[in-house]
């Protein structure tokens, strides 16, 4: 009985996937039927729409959370594109491109990353709940003290394959931070899930991972466990970088690829007027890049860094956030709400979009 089951449903997951293996060797499917179409490849929908300043998404269990940027809320998405708030954090106080920006879930706690006045804080908040009923417990400060400024407050939130907490800050309008080891600006900082310094981090007794950045906002990790990040460029070079423990990505000396042993240069670089590049994801040996001004996905094989291919230019507007979603498709977020963009109507939304 079972063995007929499991026979019965092999060839109808075989059929559902439309026999692009060689129909010939299925004699259920006959060649000239059509394959048909997973949902994986259809094109993309908005699971929600209204969204004011969304910045970076995050994923408890199969429910996608939305940070808000200006409002400091964090909203659920259901399953109908119903909005949810789950908390408003408290404490969140930016001008310009501060606010509420990264968002990370991991082992039923939330972490965020903030401007809250002179600062940019990292705090976590325990969830609990389901799906869209999630709420958030009483704060707990991991990091604070990161600099803030109207522009440059980096504020992506990923976890490493080492299980370790990754922080992406920018030089908060003050260049020379970046090349100083002693601030916790211009830096990838990296942490334990409650936001001690590893022992194993490459300065002792420090946060700091890697250092010589301008505005980091995009990291991501291969299969392999190699580390990337997209990073603003001023005004000539954006940079997707390989992050090794303890290299100099060069700025404010340097802007993209300078030759000089003295950097790590850039495994690409692009105009900063068809990148600026904040969010990034790896899915199926390819990294994903959401562009600002470029209002463009990248697509980077990781099997050729030094290439690229662009997707959705110009239609959907300024993206600021992509990730591996986990029904197999990417999800972005658009970013036109902010005074920068040219918002349409249902602005700004969140995107699913098929791997490309
Ligand atoms: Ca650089």
């Amino acid at each position: 009985m079972l063995k007929s089951t499991f026979a019965a449903l092999a060839a109808f997951s075989i059929a559902a996937c439309g026999g692009s293996s060689g129909s010939g060797s299925n004699p259920t499917q006959p060649p000239t039927q059509p394959p048909v179409t997973p949902p994986t490849t259809s094109g993309p929908s908005s699971l929600a729409t209204g969204l004011q300043i969304p910045w970076s998404i995050a994923f408890y269990g199969s429910t996608p959370l939305v940070s808000e940027r200006g409002t400091a809320r964090i909203l659920a998405v259901g399953v109908n594109g119903a909005l949810t708030p789950v908390a408003t954090i408290a404490g969140v106080n930016g001008s310009g491109e501060g606010g509420l920006l990264g968002i990370a879930v991991r082992d039923n706690y939330l972490y965020a990353y903030f401007t809250a006045g002179a600062e940019n804080r990292i705090q976590r908040y325990p969830l609990t709940g389901q799906g869209s009923s999630v709420q958030l417990g009483t704060a707990q400060t991991l990091l604070s003290g990161i600099p803030s400024g109207s522009n440059h407050n980096g504020g992506r939130l990923a976890f490493g394959p080492d299980g370790m907490l990754y922080a992406s800050t920018g030089d908060a309008g003050t260049s020379s931070r970046s090349q100083s080891l002693s601030s916790l600006g211009g830096k990838i900082l990296r942490m334990t899930p409650d936001g001690r310094v590893p022992s194993d981090n490459p300065f002792s007794a420090s946060y700091v991972y890697s250092y010589g950045h301008r505005n980091v906002q995009g990291m991501a990790w291969a299969s392999d466990g190699s580390m990337y990040a997209s990073e603003f460029g001023q005004n000539t070079w954006d940079e997707l970088n390989q992050i090794k423990a303890g290299a100099n990505y060069g700025w404010p000396d340097v802007e993209g690829k300078a030759g000089n042993s003295k950097y790590t240069d850039p495994l690409q670089q692009w105009a900063t007027s068809d990148a600026s590049p904040s969010g990034i994801a790896i899915s199926g040996g390819n990294l994903y890049i959401a562009n600002l001004r470029g209002e463009r996905l990248r697509k980077v094989p990781l099997s050729a860094t030094g290439t690229a291919s662009e997707f959705y230019v110009r239609e959907y507007g300024r993206l600021r956030d992509v990730v591996a979603a986990p029904d197999g498709r990417l999800y972005v977020l658009t970013n036109n709400t902010d005074g920068r963009g040219t918002p349409k109507t249902g602005d700004d939304r969140l995107l699913s979009v098929p791997v490309l």
